[in-house]
């Protein structure tokens, strides 16, 4: 049986109208490297059913209370080529993007430098150049064919998460110095935390 439609609207909306109970969304626990699974490549869905659309619903929540911009399903623990992404400025009405098997099909010469964070590696920022625009095939939430022609903000956000079902994290684009320092502290915090 499918959703009422609001619940498909946006997890964000749905939370602000008080229904994230009646709709039977779920915050995951975002996983913190270093860890295993986030290096992992994760699997295409077949199609986006409602065990996928819950999946989604649950990883906007998750998101939005983070907060974040994006979410790719390794970082709660699934193997599945499952991303959401939303890049509205807080004045603006949510843009929730649901995505399953997202493909870069094309990208620009020209390029985007900005300040990437991820909620897999809390506290820590850098600066990552990758195409300005790119061209993206994927799955909506209704399981149909979309092409997606991003820029800036949303492009890179879509790299980074795609990156994330490839098992790469924005370190990798660092010196390999910066990236060990960056592994070291996490992994000093993740210790002190279950001490
Ligand atoms: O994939 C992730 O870990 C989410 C990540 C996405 C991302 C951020 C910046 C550049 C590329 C990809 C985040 O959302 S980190 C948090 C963040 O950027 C943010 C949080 C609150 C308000 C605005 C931005
Ligand atoms: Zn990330």
């Amino acid at each position: 049986m499918s959703r009422p439609a609001w619940t498909r609207n946006s997890a964000h909306q749905a939370r602000s109208l008080g229904k994230t109970e009646a709709t039977g969304m779920a915050k995951r626990e975002i996983i913190i490297a270093p860890d295993p699974v986030l290096r992992k490549t994760a699997t295409k869905v077949e199609a986006v059913d409602d065990r996928v659309r819950a999946l989604m619903d649950d990883m906007l929540e998750t998101m939005y209370d983070a907060p974040g911009i994006g979410l790719a399903a390794p970082q709660i623990g699934v193997l599945e080529r499952v991303i959401v992404v939303d890049v509205s400025a807080k004045d603006e009405e949510p843009s929730p993007l649901r995505m399953a098997n997202p493909e870069v099909v094309w990208t620009s010469d020209e390029t985007f430098t900005y300040e990437e964070g991820c909620l897999s590696l809390p506290e820590h920022y850098a600066e990552v150049t990758r195409p300005a625009e790119a061209k993206i095939r994927y799955l909506d939430e209704d399981s149909a064919p979309q092409e997606l022609h991003a820029k800036e903000l949303l492009a890179t956000c879509i790299q980074h998460e795609i990156d994330h079902l490839n098992g790469i994290l924005f370190v990798d684009y660092l010196s390999a110095l910066k990236r060990s320092m960056i592994l070291r502290k996490l992994t000093k915090m993740k210790k002190a935390k279950a001490a």
